[in-house]
Order: structure tokens, then C-alpha cells, then sequence
């Protein structure tokens, strides 16, 4: 069985989780707390030498890092995935486009601002730097979105679980979806699509069948 390892609250363990409770995938769920340095135990850096979450072992043993390159394996062969080589090069123009212009701004954000808001008074500076820096992606983000409903035109896609992970709770990280209309609108039709489960069921249970 795949075995899926993550922590509560993240929206880069939450990507892997949706597809694949979307595809109906089994896989057996490990929590790593990662407040408590669980990911840099002698245990987990067996698991992954990487120590970060989410890491993904496939049901033949293949352990795959970094959440976009594992929803590229889960969605392998299904509806999630273009089949056209041109879309299927867009779809990971747009995952790229989130790991570089929105996921390491809004995350740390987000970690100061709602995991850990006893550091939001500290880290006050670095909050402002990271919401300014996230704003390009997210204007960017909101122009491709105004006429088209998922990020691809032949349909929800990877793509839009990958920018979705984070860009759903940019009001955790102190910024508005009112700046955003069109964001707002499709947040709204990805919660929609069929088998969605919110980032706030993550966890709540150990095992998950179809
Ligand atoms: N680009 C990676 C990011 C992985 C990452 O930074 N994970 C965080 C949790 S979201 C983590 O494990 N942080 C703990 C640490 O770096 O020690 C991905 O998309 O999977």
C-alpha cells in the first residue's frame, strides 16, 4: 500500500492528500509533528533523509519528495492529468509558477501569522516582506483566472490542486480574497469538484479507502 507521510495544516502535505482522496486511492497515513521536530528524528530521516514532509513511498517502495512531483505520479493515467503533451507542459508550468512565486511566500506567512501567532508580533517585518512578495503571483494568478474556470482549459487538474494548497488559506496569511475576485471564484468551483475534503480533515483518520 502507498504510505503517505505529512503533517497537520500543511498545504503542501494537504495537495497529495486531496488527489488523492479524489482519485479514490488507498494509502496508509503516518502524522510527523513537525512543531515537535518529529521530521528530524533518527526515525523519519530513515524514511526520508530530507526531513520534510510530505514524503510519499509508492506500494513498490519508490520514495517520491516534493508534493507537486508526487500528485504528477499519483495523477498518472487519470482525469487529473492532460493528455495532450502542450497541456501537460502548462500543467507544470502553473506547479512550477506555484513552488516559485506563491508557495514560499504565503507558507511562511501563513506559519507566522496562524500556526505559530505568538511569532507574528517578532516576525511582524518578515510578515509584510512575504505578503508583499506574494503579491505578483497572486495578480498574475487572478488574470489568468478572471475568464476561465480551473487553471487549464480542458479542466480541474493537478495544477489546480498544486496552487490550491496554499492559495485557499491566503486569508491565514494575512491577505485578502476581496483583492481577488477571481481567486475567490475559483477557490469556490475547486471545493466543488468531486471527492473535495477540506485541509482541515487531514488526519482524521489514519487510513483512507475510496
Ligand atoms: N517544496 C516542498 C516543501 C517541503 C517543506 O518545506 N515541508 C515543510 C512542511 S510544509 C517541512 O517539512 N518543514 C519542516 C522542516 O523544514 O524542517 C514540497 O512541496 O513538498
Amino acid at each position: 500500500m502507498t504510505k503517505f507521510y505529512a503533517c497537520l495544516g500543511s498545504g503542501n502535505c494537504f495537495k497529495p492528500w486531496l488527489a488523492m482522496h479524489q482519485l479514490g486511492q488507498i494509502f496508509d497515513l503516518t502524522l510527523i509533528d513537525v512543531l515537535k521536530g518529529e521530521q528530524k528524528s533518527r526515525a523519519y530521516l530513515d524514511v526520508n533523509p530530507l526531513g520534510v514532509v510530505p514524503y510519499l513511498i509508492t506500494d513498490k517502495g519508490h520514495g517520491i519528495g516534493e508534493s507537486n512531483a508526487m500528485l504528477w505520479y499519483l495523477a498518472e493515467g487519470s482525469h487529473l492529468i492532460p493528455t495532450d503533451s502542450a497541456e501537460r507542459a502548462e500543467a507544470l508550468q502553473w506547479m512550477f509558477f506555484e513552488q516559485s512565486k506563491l508557495e514560499p511566500f504565503i507558507s511562511p506567512a501563513r506559519f507566522f501569522t496562524t500556526i505559530l501567532p505568538e511569532q507574528r508580533e517578532n516576525r511582524a517585518s518578515d510578515i509584510k516582506n512575504w505578503q508583499t512578495a506574494s503579491e505578483p503571483g497572486l495578480f498574475r494568478l487572478d488574470a489568468h483566472l478572471f475568464d476561465r474556470q480551473f487553471v487549464l482549459s480542458s479542466g480541474y487538474s493537478i495544477a489546480d490542486i498544486a496552487i490550491f494548497g496554499y492559495v485557499h488559506v491566503l486569508e491565514e496569511a494575512g491577505l485578502s480574497m476581496r483583492d481577488f475576485p477571481a481567486i475567490r471564484r475559483w477557490v469556490d468551483a475547486v471545493t466543488r469538484t468531486e471527492g473535495f475534503q477540506p485541509l482541515a480533515d487531514l488526519g482524521q483518520s489514519k487510513s483512507k479507502a475510496a
